[in-house]
């Protein structure tokens, strides 16, 4: 099948995701959609993230995906549901994948997650991780300090490890064995997230684990794409072109094609 496989986040963090896909299935044809003008979508109302949600999907249904993956944690965690019951494509979010690999690793079934104010208020991880084993142990916490962090580069900072201290140095005394990065942005923070929670603690990607997930649903349904030449990908964000181009280029290490989209403003009156 030669359609492409839409991914949406709030911003650049998604590309996270993109680049594992890009590695994992190099024929596999992306389309990228960032909402660079409206994001982060941590610190919003979840009535907000879903309402833009619904408009980027709404853009991105014209390309004709095979697959829609919300890659942000955030609108996945408050949007999932919403977008899949309006569409008759597989939509994968990036909560499902992270959790069924927690569960599979952890031993002891005390399992933390840490994310944006917006995913860890919804209660979305737990629930998913109650889903699949109602055992388990969860402890969350909401690290709001952390992607701006990322944003300014700062990943091993005095300035970032003490944030990090003071965001989840009070979970080592749950003796949790795994710890979910329930955000995109917190795997450029792994270092200073295992220096505080010490070589015991294992660390999950939601990002890594969802490119595989997308692996297995495209092969478990035939639908992988089999073209000979490889896939020019294209991208789209809503704000300033400028840094999203640069930042994506360089996380991908190649060119991009970016098509910046202006959002139709409402009429008034
Ligand atoms: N990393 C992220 N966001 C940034 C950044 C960064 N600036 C430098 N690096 N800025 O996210 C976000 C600013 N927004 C404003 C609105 O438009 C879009 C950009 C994490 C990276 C996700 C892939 C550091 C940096 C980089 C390139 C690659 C990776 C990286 F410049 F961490
Ligand atoms: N992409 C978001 C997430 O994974 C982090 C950035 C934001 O708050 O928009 O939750």
């Amino acid at each position: 099948m030669q359609q492409p496989i839409a991914i949406l986040d709030s911003g650049v963090g998604g590309l996270t995701v993109a680049r594992e896909v890009m590695r994992q299935l190099p024929r596999e044809k992306i389309i990228y959609f960032g909402d660079t003008e409206r994001t982060p979508y941590g610190p919003r109302p979840a009535e907000e993230v879903v309402r833009f949600t619904r408009e980027i999907v709404d853009y991105l249904v014209q390309f004709g995906p095979k697959m829609i993956v919300i890659a942000c944690n955030t609108a996945t965690a408050v949007a999932l549901e919403d977008i899949r019951s309006r569409l008759n494509i597989p939509v994968i979010g990036v909560i499902n994948p992270g959790a069924r690999a927690a569960i599979g690793r952890s031993t002891t079934g005390q399992i933390g997650v840490i994310g944006t104010e917006g995913t860890i208020r919804s209660g979305a991880y737990e629930q998913a991780l109650r889903q699949l084993n109602p055992h388990v142990r969860v402890i969350s916490e909401a690290c709001p300090l952390f992607v701006p962090l990322v944003e300014q580069g700062n990943f091993r900072s005095n300035e970032t490890r003490e944030a990090v201290y003071q965001s989840i140095g009070h979970m080592r005394s749950y003796s949790l064995d795994t710890l979910i990065l329930g955000c995109t942005h917190y795997p450029f923070l792994v270092d200073l997230i295992s220096e505080v929670m010490g070589p015991q603690v294992m660390l999950i990607s939601s990002a890594d684990e969802t490119a595989r997930e997308i692996s297995a649903i495209l092969h478990n349904e035939g639908k992988l794409s089999r073209g000979d030449e490889l896939p020019v990908h294209q991208f789209f964000c809503s704000g300033q072109p400028t840094m999203f181009k640069s930042i994506a280029q360089q996380w991908l290490g190649e060119q991009i094609e970016l098509t910046p989209v202006v959002w139709q403003v409402p009429k008034i009156g």
